[in-house]
């Protein structure tokens, strides 16, 4: 695999040369600053690129080796009349990511919010911090905070009658706490909002369920993956995180069937997956290691992570990258094997770049101010034991 990291761009406390240092070849970056939905201008995409690259004359070369996200407009997954032009901005920033020699493009399509999470210092047996999500606080902001009309029916009534009670005994500190987690967006999402907004922009979906969503990501892949394959761009969807709907949006690539769906609607290489062990494997009815078989070739990302599920199963944290419900052996495994295959048929890049996702708060990083999931050294961690495993994998095929 190409070892990648996630950076932030210039106001990460994670360095670029932190990421050399964690013996990384790829960044995986983003125009965090430009609008969703704006152009990606050449000239805005060589500046970042000219930072990933400024040191590589001095020390190993690094290279902007992902986009991640070139995010997609609200207009586009409700299928608005307007989505018309924020698909041909999305083509045109795919053909000038392209002429910068950027040839791989995640995106996701999840309504409204990217990840979500209801606590971002959860503590490990070992004293790491990670990250988890509970069902019932999840219940608590949409019940309690955010007072969704309606949101009743999305929990039983012990949840319903569990929640209140807690919410009933939350202290104002916690309660702003779990309603900025879910609000103000975790690091790659790339809006923040206020209650009220937040309130008006689900309303916007009251029309638009399971079966509109899909059509919109159909209509919008169907644009833009012939493009992309012209230019050589590989674009590669996020799944759900978690993989459910939440707050009575729905949500559409969460499970195999829904990812063979979308391969089927715009049936080119260029129309591709990130998989996202983390987020798919919070379901236990998602076959990894047959969804890397399947899928095979469409993979051009991969994010390796684990959740734990708890007592509850809709329930889960963060684990170590090795010990949680992935079977990250026969994952890893399998795509070593895609390596190979795509060696023997000449096809793709062989080394599939991938990225250690998230890690534990850990060591010196428990003393400083880090983005959740995106600190140093539980990454490093991450990498060094996924970097062992392929290569043991490796030597005994
Ligand atoms: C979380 C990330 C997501 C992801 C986007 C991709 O850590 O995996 O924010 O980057 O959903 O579009």
């Amino acid at each position: 695999m190409l070892q990648t990291m996630r950076w932030f761009g210039p106001n990460d406390p994670v360095s670029l040369m932190d990421i050399r240092q964690a013996g990384c070849a790829g960044v995986v970056t983003a125009l965090h600053q430009i609008p969703v939905g704006d152009l990606w201008s050449i000239d805005a995409i060589n500046e970042r690129k000219q930072l990933v690259e400024a040191d590589n004359d001095r020390y190993s070369p690094l290279q902007w080796a992902i986009v991640e996200s070139l995010p997609v407009h609200e207009d586009i997954k409700k299928g608005r009349p307007t989505r018309d032009e924020y698909i041909e901005n999305y083509k045109e920033s795919i053909r000038n990511l392209a002429t910068c020699g950027i040839k791989t493009v995640c995106y996701n399509f999840m309504p409204v919010l990217d990840w979500s999470r209801t606590n971002l210092n959860y503590e490990m047996p070992d004293g790491s911090r990670a990250l988890r999500f509970v069902w019932e606080d999840f219940a608590i902001f949409d019940l309690c905070i955010l007072k969704r009309p309606g949101a009743e029916v999305d929990y039983e009534p012990e949840i319903i009658e569990s929640a209140h009670q807690k919410f009933s005994e939350m202290t104002p500190e916690r309660i702003a706490e779990l309603s900025n987690i879910v609000l103000l967006g975790l690091p790659g999402s790339e809006e923040a909002f206020t209650l009220d907004t937040f309130q008006g922009l689900l309303k916007e979906y009251a029309t638009i369920g399971d079966a509109e969503l899909r059509q919109n990501l159909y209509y919008f892949i169907q644009q833009v993956a012939p493009v992309a394959q012209d230019a050589g761009v590989n674009l590669c969807i996020h799944p759900d995180d978690p993989p459910r709907p939440l707050l009575g949006l729905p949500r559409v690539v969460s499970t195999e069937a829904d990812l063979a769906q979308l391969m089927d609607a715009s049936n080119v290489t260029a129309n591709g997956i990130t998989f996202c062990t983390g987020s798919l494997g919070i379901r236990p009815d998602n076959d990894l290691p047959a969804m890397i078989r399947r899928f095979g070739e469409r993979i051009h990302f991969i994010h390796l992570r684990t959740t734990k599920r708890e007592e509850d199963p809709r329930n889960f944290h963060e684990a170590d990258h090795l010990a949680g419900d992935v079977d990250m052996y026969a994952v890893v495994k399998e795509i070593v094997l895609e390596q190979k295959r795509r060696a023997q048929q000449g096809i793709g890049e062989t080394s599939i770049p991938m990225r250690p996702d998230h890690g534990h708060q850990m060591l010196d990083d428990l003393h400083k101010k880090t983005y959740p999931g995106y600190s140093a050294i539980g990454r490093l961690r991450g990498l060094a034991e996924l970097r062992g495993l392929e290569m043991g994998i490796e030597r005994s095929l």
